[in-house]
């Protein structure tokens, strides 16, 4: 529509429409950002007082505008009207032509202008061949909820044909079972038609049963009858499950469909993958490349084997779920247990890490920390390892294997394709749009960030997941105006490596919204007195308010303002530095409040990492410019979690506020953190936290791009809190009923579960299906992925 009208427009305005691109291709070179031809265009109008001109079709294709190339004669721009729609057009300076043209001519230009050259034998990567006999959705609303419509399709071709749908249904029952002992149905029930007689007869003999017995009073008859244990462990419970399978052979609807396969005993064992960086339960919080994702594993797991035990027994089973989180191995592990192969996980009956080392060429173990973007080399070889621990430590297969993050979600590709069971991924935050133009300049980037091999992993592990959950909806497909994280992969270009035609569709029905929580017994409102831990005050006291504090800089003068705290890992992205510098240049700010931040460590000779040894140098140097010492904690600590809830809980008694800077936050742990604490928050408005939070309700977004409006922001909310002492107690308990109501680890469980089981038959009913691709993605990973990991030097 939006396109249509341009079109209509520029044949209607052919001078406006020359001068306006004419005056971009003198204005800028090559490569232009969305943002500047916006800039660009109220630039044009206000020269020519033309104000109109910003609200016409023009105007309007000009602010969907994501980007530009000049290359005269021509001006290429691409235009997302709407959620995941794209746009490719060319404009011809001198002929003054129109005309949409392919992403992959786009592309090729874009190369060009890099490269110097154009590349018409550029290896093209493209998906969409493969999918297109698979169902799609196409409204933008479905995105995220994929189950649901797999169902719908599901039960309509269990309807289409009858007869081949419920054998899918009898065949895929006769698949269950644990330890050799079959499960559901057993061979006495040959066929579908057999299987009906034997739900009716098997109702008919509950229905003369009291209702009290349960499966062990009852298993003789149902046994002979040819039905095996899982039904359930309760006459009623039982009763429902045949009642279920009996409706859904006479008339398949979606809701029963999932309530069915929900009941089905199918998981009994998972291995979730994370390698990278320290996964430990104590001291590692804050480390670099571990943050976020180690706090949601430790929580989800509690969450799913607790979910997990609560299904087998229902089913009638007494069979303890177990869980490996499978992670490095890393021998110089400091203060971390990150050196110990297997360690059980607290607060859990049968979680276990198992550590694997990466190693090198000739075998021996790497000891020391790696970077995330260097693990690349050492998968493989990691892979293999751990598929034979997960085998000797399970006795069997997983039932599930969840990857985390790139290299997690590589491996359990791996994994997954070796082993034949059903694969998840969770990104936790995919690089792409963190860093501006990282493909595009991928060689440039590559000796710090090697993407060459990164996104060409994502690519793989995107594609061959059999479902993919994430946080938000924003990280599969962005909002109005913000491209999202797996939206990004659809086209885009690394010059002289690869072309991606179609990388990912975020239509497909693999990607699932399931949100993490926060630990409801770590992360509770200020205002529950029992629960709080008084005892853990002094120890906080001396923290924020200390002499001789170690690794810390700064120094309160006057103790009694409200503070604004933030905590992060110190990475660039994250932006404590940006925080620092506004909050100091903001008189305002400064004060109303004292700022805390909990971050890295104060001496860069502590740290390993690139990123953050510059932000070190650079909070040193914001301390020194702008005198910050009595007004600004910075802490290098690495909290405990007990200790990191009663500090959200203490800033808040104070009637402080938490503040998430990052240029970027994929999801934002800590938000959820401070808000389920009762701390008023002001977080990133990219990412996650724009999701989260419900603007001015219950908390604020801010543009980290313009720290002095964030401040100012800031600033605000506290002379308003001054003025209205109600205020803030409104936010904060906004702040706390939405992550109660939104983020909890029980509903997370439950619906990944609930995926786990309605994917696994989909993955049972379609497997041929897939081969083709799965052919694909194996020349990507040995042509190309294994190719670009080689030239990282194992060390
Ligand atoms: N965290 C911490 N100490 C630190 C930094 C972070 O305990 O110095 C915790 C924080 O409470 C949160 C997690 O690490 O649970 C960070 O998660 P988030 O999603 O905010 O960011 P990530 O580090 O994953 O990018
Ligand atoms: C990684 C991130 O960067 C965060 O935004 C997420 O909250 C975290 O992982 C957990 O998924």
């Amino acid at each position: 529509m939006i396109l249509q009208k341009f079109f209509k427009y520029a044949k209607e305005n052919p001078e406006l429409l020359h001068n306006v691109f004419s005056t971009y291709s003198q204005k800028f070179k090559d490569l232009i950002l969305g943002s500047d031809l916006w800039d660009g265009l109220v630039e044009f109008c206000e020269d020519s007082e033309n104000q109109e001109l910003l609200s016409s079709p023009l105007g309007e294709i000009v602010k969907k505008a994501q980007e530009a190339l000049t290359t005269p004669p021509w001006f290429y721009f691409v235009i997302r009207p709407r959620v995941a729609s794209w746009f490719y057009l060319r404009y011809n300076l001198e002929n003054r032509t129109l005309e949409k043209i392919s992403a992959s001519k786009f592309l090729s230009v874009k190369e060009s202008l890099v490269t110097g050259v154009v590349d018409n034998f550029a290896l093209e990567i493209d998906f969409a061949p493969f999918e297109r006999d698979f169902p799609k959705m196409n409204q933008v609303q479905s995105i995220g909820h994929g189950v649901e419509f797999l169902n719908r399709r599901f039960s309509s071709r269990l309807t289409a044909t009858s007869t081949s749908g419920n054998m899918l249904l009898y065949s895929f029952l006769r698949v269950h079972g644990y330890a050799g002992r079959p499960f559901m149905i057993n061979d006495i029930i040959g066929n579908v038609q057999e299987l009906r007689n034997a739900l009716i007869s098997a109702m008919d003999h509950l229905d003369s049963q009291p209702s009290e017995m349960v499966w062990d009073d009852l298993k003789t008859d149902l046994l002979q009858l040819g039905f095996e244990p899982g039904w359930g462990r309760t006459h009623a419970g039982i009763r429902k499950s045949f009642m279920l399978l009996l409706n859904l052979l006479e008339a398949p609807d979606h809701h029963n469909l999932e309530k069915f396969l929900g009941r089905i005993p199918m998981i009994f064992n998972l291995a979730i993958l994370s390698p990278h960086g320290y996964f430990g339960q104590q001291n590692v919080l804050g480390l670099p490349d571990t943050g976020g994702q180690i706090v949601y594993i430790l929580d989800q797991v509690k969450a799913l084997e607790k979910e997990m035990q609560k299904r087998i027994y229902n089913q009638g089973l007494d069979i303890e779920p177990q869980i490996l989180i499978v992670t490095r191995l890393i021998p110089e592990a400091g203060d971390t247990t990150c050196n110990i192969p297997i360690e059980s996980v607290t607060g859990t009956d049968n979680v276990r890490i198992i550590r694997i080392p990466f190693r090198d060429k000739d075998g021996s173990v790497v000891p020391h920390w790696i970077s995330r973007f260097e693990v690349w080399p050492y998968l493989e070889e990691f892979s293999k390892e751990a598929e034979q621990t997960i085998l000797e430590e399970l006795g069997r297969r997983p039932d599930l294997v969840i990857g985390n993050y790139s290299d997690g979600n590589l491996v359990a590709t791996l994994l997954s394709n070796r082993l034949k069971v059903t694969q998840c991924n969770i990104a936790h935050a995919l690089e792409k749009t963190k860093y501006l133009y990282s493909a595009l300049f991928w060689k440039e980037m590559e000796k710090q960030y090697h993407f060459s091999c990164q996104f060409t992993a994502d690519l793989i592990a995107m594609n061959s997941a059999d479902f993919i959950i994430t946080s938000t909806y924003q990280e599969i497909a962005g909002s109005n105006d913000v491209v999202g994280q797996y939206e990004s992969y659809g086209s885009f270009t690394m010059p002289q490596l690869q072309r991606i035609i179609h990388g990912v569709d975020v239509f497909d029905p693999k990607f699932n919204i399931v949100s993490p929580g926060a630990d409801a017994t770590i992360y509770f409102p200020y205002t529950e007195n029992e629960m709080r831990h008084y005892e853990l005050l002094p120890i906080i006291e001396q923290l924020l308010f200390g002499e001789n504090e170690p690794d810390s800089r700064g120094l309160y003068v006057d103790r009694e303002k409200p503070i604004l705290f933030s905590m992060a890992r110190l990475d660039r992205i994250k932006n404590l530095t940006g925080l620092v510098e506004f909050y100091a240049k903001d008189d305002r700010l400064r004060e109303l409040t004292n700022l805390l931040i909990i971050g890295g460590t104060v001496h860069p000779d502590n740290s390993d990492d690139e990123e953050e040894k510059e932000q070190i140098f650079k909070m040193h140097q914001l301390f020194d410019d702008f005198e910050l010492h009595n007004h600004v904690r910075w802490l290098g600590k690495r909290l405990d979690k007990d200790l990191s809830g009663e500090l959200y809980r203490f800033i808040a008694d104070l009637r402080g506020a938490f503040v998430q800077p990052a240029f970027f936050e994929a999801f934002g742990l800590t938000v959820i953190e401070a808000m389920a604490s009762g701390l008023p928050t002001f977080a990133t408005q990219y990412g996650g936290p724009l999701e989260i939070i419900v603007d001015s309700v219950s908390g604020f977004h801010i543009d980290p791009n313009h720290g002095d409006e964030s401040a100012s922001r800031i600033a605000d909310f506290f002379e308003k809190c001054s003025k209205d002492s109600e205020y803030w107690q409104r936010i904060s308990a906004n702040g706390v009923a939405r992550v109660l109501e939104k983020y909890t680890w029980k509903l997370y469980a439950k619906r990944l579960l609930s995926l786990t089981c309605i994917y696994g038959f989909w993955k049972y009913a379609t497997d041929l299906e897939r081969q083709e691709t799965d052919r694909y993605l194996e020349m990507l990973y040995h042509l190309q992925f294994k190719t670009m990991a080689a030239t990282i030097p194992r060390d």
